[in-house]
This record gives C-alpha cells, sequence and structure tokens, in this order.
C-alpha cells in the first residue's frame, strides 16, 4: 500500500472517530406525549379533540409532566412544548398567558410564556443549556409545570407534546398530537463529514501536483 493511501486511510479513520465521538455522541430527544400520559397528564389523544375536555384546560386546571431521566453530559439542552390556541395578542385583553416553570432542584423557575395564536399550533422553544442545575435536572428527570391563564382572563390551552433535546438531537416535531418525531441530518455532522472529504481532496490534488512536477 502506497504511503499517500495509508495517510488518506488513516486520516479518514481518525475524521470519523471525530464523528462518531463529537456529532453522533448522544442526540437524544424525550418525547412527552399522550402515549406516555400519566393520570395527571394531559397532552391531547388526538387532533379532534384539541377543543375538548380534559385536555383543553383553564386557569383552575394547571399541570405538568416530567420527561425520562437522560445520563450524560451534554452541550447543550433544550425543550420544546408544542401548544394549540395560545391566545397572546388579543385586542382589548392583557392576552393569554401560560406560564412555563422548571424545578432547578429546590424550587420552580418561570421560564417564560408559552408562544401562540388563536386556533393554531405553535412551538415554544426553552433553551436550558446555560442554566448551572440544568445538566442534573436533566439526568434525574427534568420537571416541568404550566401555570395556565397567569391572569386569568378566561383562556384555554391544549398540549400536543413537549420534547426535551440534548446534545442537538435535533428533532423537530409537527405540531400535531399523535405524530413522532422525525430525526433530521445534523448539521454538525454534515459539516465535520464535508471537512473530512475537503481534507482528502486536498491531499489527492497535491499528490497529482507531485506526480506531475
Ligand atoms: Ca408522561
Ligand atoms: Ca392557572
Ligand atoms: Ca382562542
Ligand atoms: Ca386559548
Amino acid at each position: 500500500m502506497s504511503n499517500f493511501l495509508t495517510k488518506s486511510l488513516l486520516a479518514l479513520t481518525a475524521c470519523s472517530a471525530l464523528l462518531s465521538s463529537v456529532a453522533f455522541a448522544v442526540p437524544v430527544t424525550d418525547v412527552q406525549e399522550y402515549a406516555n400520559n400519566t393520570a395527571t397528564e394531559y397532552f391531547v389523544d388526538q387532533d379532534a379533540n384539541k377543543y375538548n375536555s380534559p385536555y383543553y384546560r383553564g386557569a383552575q386546571e394547571d399541570w405538568g409532566w416530567n420527561h425520562a431521566a437522560i445520563a450524560g453530559t451534554f452541550t447543550s439542552i433544550v425543550l420544546d412544548i408544542s401548544a394549540f390556541d395560545v391566545d397572546e395578542f388579543a385586542p382589548g385583553w392583557q392576552g393569554e398567558i401560560d406560564m412555563i416553570y422548571v424545578f432547578d432542584g429546590s424550587s420552580w423557575l418561570g421560564m417564560g410564556n408559552l408562544d401562540g395564536a388563536n386556533d393554531i399550533w405553535a412551538f415554544t422553544s426553552i433553551d436550558l443549556t446555560s442554566y448551572s442545575w440544568a445538566q442534573a435536572q436533566v439526568n434525574a428527570g427534568l420537571q416541568v409545570k404550566m401555570d395556565i391563564d397567569l391572569n386569568q382572563e378566561g383562556w384555554y390551552v391544549t398540549l400536543g407534546k413537549a420534547t426535551l433535546t440534548v446534545d442537538g438531537g435535533n428533532q423537530q416535531c409537527v405540531p400535531t398530537p399523535g405524530v413522532p418525531c422525525t430525526p433530521v441530518s445534523e448539521p454538525t455532522s454534515l459539516g465535520l463529514l464535508g471537512l473530512a472529504l475537503a481534507t482528502l481532496g486536498l491531499g489527492l490534488r497535491r499528490r497529482k501536483a507531485k506526480i506531475a512536477a
């Protein structure tokens, strides 16, 4: 085997090792939805029931859920919540405020309110990466709760699902209930693969130049 080929193979091996250690480490996304509702969780069972009890809930029907424990150390932690009919901007009203709280190990922290609009499904994305407590709480099983209609104006909301994504699991969920998350290709890993191929290409061109000279 030529020296160049050996070097190229070594380079490729190193690149693939890098890919498996960095990009494909633990792209975990924990999905909470109807399929794993407990007796006190109300992710809707099917789209047709998004205006129906017990899923479509008001000010006095606050609830919460727990994510599965995920082992490891993470470079990113993102919570996404799919909600229906969050009347965030309602002329003549303060608007629907559904406040999301996450347990930090000792108390509940307000992480902001759900995004959305009248009669549509929308995602709210909450980036937990920078919180010092987030790592341990994801390891233990992240606890989330929601104060529906904080201002008690008579608003209602239905949740489709919540996903907890670590290390760029990068799954986008169709914002309707009952539809599983679909993994999408990872920009990071594709970028690294491109770099590896470019490096190999550069080596081949240099080799050809050397032969020509
Ligand atoms: Ca659950
Ligand atoms: Ca409430
Ligand atoms: Ca509405
Ligand atoms: Ca509403």
